[in-house]
C-alpha cells in the first residue's frame, strides 16, 4: 500500500522539493494550498498530475480537519508559514496567527482526525537568534529576536507540549537557513543570485541590500527535505537541529555569486539602503547537527560554493529563456 502524505505549503520551496523527494519513495502526495488571488505555481507546476492540490488556510480551523478526512494521511509535513522574517515586523499579528497558531490548529485538527499521523513541523534556528552558544544544537536556549522566531518557537513547544500531552508522533526540525533555485525573491540569497545573473546579463546594474555582514549557515534545501523525512521514519519522535555547521558573511555569498559570472569586485554593483535593514538583527547563525549526524545517519553533501553555483546558473538560465 502507497504510503499517503499531506504536505502544507507546497508551493512553497520546501513543500516543492519535499514532493519531489516523496514522489520517488513513492507516496501519494496531497499539497495544502491556500485561496489567494493569483496563484503561483512556478515550483510546482512539474508535479501537475502526478500530485492532489487541495485548499485549506492554517488560519481556518475547519479546512484543515477538511484536508485531513479528503488526504487521509500517514504523514503530515506543516511548511506553511508567513516565512519572511523582514516582514513580520509589518504584519506581527497574521505572522502570529499563521506562523504560530497555525501549527495549533493543525495539530487540533489531526487529533480531531483520530487516525494515527506523523507529524513533521518546520521549526527554525531564529528561534536562537540572539544566538547564547555557537554551534547552536538542540539544548541551547532560545532566545528569538523577531515576532516571526517568536511565533515559530509558539510552533515548535506547542508541537513538543502535544507530543508529551498525548502520545502524538510530532516531530520539530530546526533548520537553519537553507535555499534552492525555488527559494523566494525576496530572501537575501535569491535576491543576489537573481540580481547577480541580471547584471550578467546587461538587464540591471546593481543590487540594493541592508545589513551585509550578518552571517548564516546556508545549506540546500534538497539535502534538508531528507532529514525531514528520517525524522518521521524514527521509532520514537524527537527534534532534531539540521544546519551544515560552516557559516559565511552575506559578503562572502556575494563574493562567490560574482564569481559564478566572471566579476571578482563587486563594490560597484552592490548598494545598501535602510530600508532593508531589520530593527532587531540576528548576527550569526550556526548550527551543530551532530545528533542528525548520530541517528538520523544524516550528513549536508552540498558545499556553500556548489549551492551558490546552482543558484546563480539557474537565474541566468531562467532569465535567458525569458528573452
Ligand atoms: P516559503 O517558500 O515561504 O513557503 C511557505 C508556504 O506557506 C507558501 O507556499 C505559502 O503559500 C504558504 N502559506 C502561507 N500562509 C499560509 C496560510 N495561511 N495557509 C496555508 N498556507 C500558507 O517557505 P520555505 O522556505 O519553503 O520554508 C518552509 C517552512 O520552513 C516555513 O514554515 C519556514 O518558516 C520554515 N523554515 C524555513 C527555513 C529556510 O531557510 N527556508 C529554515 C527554517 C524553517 P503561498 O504560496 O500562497 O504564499
Ligand atoms: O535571507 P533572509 O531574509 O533570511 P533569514 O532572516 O535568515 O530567514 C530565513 O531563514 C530562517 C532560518 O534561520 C527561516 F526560519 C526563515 O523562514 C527564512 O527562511 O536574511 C538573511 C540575512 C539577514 O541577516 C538579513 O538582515 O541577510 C540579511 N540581509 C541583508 N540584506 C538581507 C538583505 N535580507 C533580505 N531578505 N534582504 C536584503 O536585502
Amino acid at each position: 500500500m502507497k504510503k499517503r502524505a499531506l504536505i502544507t505549503g507546497i508551493n512553497g520551496m520546501d513543500g516543492s522539493h519535499m514532493a519531489d523527494f516523496l514522489l520517488q519513495k513513492n507516496y501519494e502526495i496531497f499539497g495544502l494550498e491556500r485561496r489567494v488571488s493569483n496563484r503561483n505555481r512556478t515550483n510546482t507546476q512539474h508535479l501537475t498530475g502526478k500530485i492532489n492540490f487541495i485548499s485549506g488556510d492554517l488560519t481556518d480551523q475547519n479546512s484543515l480537519l477538511r484536508a485531513l478526512n479528503e488526504s487521509r494521511p500517514d504523514e503530515v509535513y506543516n511548511f506553511a508559514a508567513q516565512s519572511f522574517v523582514g516582514e513580520s515586523w509589518n504584519t506581527p499579528e497574521f505572522t502570529s496567527s499563521v506562523t504560530g497558531l497555525g501549527v495549533l490548529r493543525m495539530l487540533e485538527a489531526i487529533r480531531e482526525h483520530r487516525s494515527p499521523v506523523k507529524f513533521y513541523q518546520a521549526s527554525t534556528s531564529e528561534m536562537f537568534g540572539k544566538a547564547v552558544e555557537c554551534p547552536a544544537n538542540e539544548k541551547t536556549p532560545f532566545y528569538p529576536r523577531s515576532p516571526y522566531g517568536v511565533s515559530k518557537l509558539y510552533g515548535h513547544w506547542i508541537t513538543k507540549n502535544y507530543r508529551e500531552s498525548y502520545d502524538m508522533f510530532n516531530c520539530s526540525g530546526i533548520c537553519f537557513n537553507h535555499e534552492s533555485e525555488r527559494r523566494g525573491l525576496e530572501f537575501v540569497t535569491r535576491k543576489i543570485t537573481d540580481g547577480v545573473a541580471k547584471i550578467s546579463l546587461g538587464i540591471s546594474d546593481h543590487i540594493t541590500l541592508g545589513n551585509l555582514d550578518a552571517k548564516r549557515d546556508w545549506g540546500y534545501a534538497v539535502d534538508y527535505v531528507e532529514a525531514m523525512w528520517l525524522m518521521l521514519q524514527q521509532d520514537e519522535p524527537d527534534d532534531y537541529v539540521i544546519a551544515t555547521g560552516e557559516c559565511h558573511s552575506v559578503k562572502e555569498f556575494l563574493d562567490v555569486s560574482f564569481q559564478c559570472v566572471g566579476i571578482s569586485d563587486w563594490s560597484n554593483y552592490v548598494r545598501q539602503d535602510k530600508r532593508f535593514m531589520r530593527p532587531a538583527e540576528v548576527d550569526v547563525l550556526i548550527g551543530d547537527c551532530s545528533k542528525a549526524q548520530k541517528v538520523l545517519n544524516w550528513t549536508s553533501t552540498t558545499s556553500f560554493e556548489k549551492l551558490v553555483k546552482i543558484m546563480v546558473d539557474s537565474d541566468v538560465a531562467h532569465l535567458k529563456n525569458k528573452e
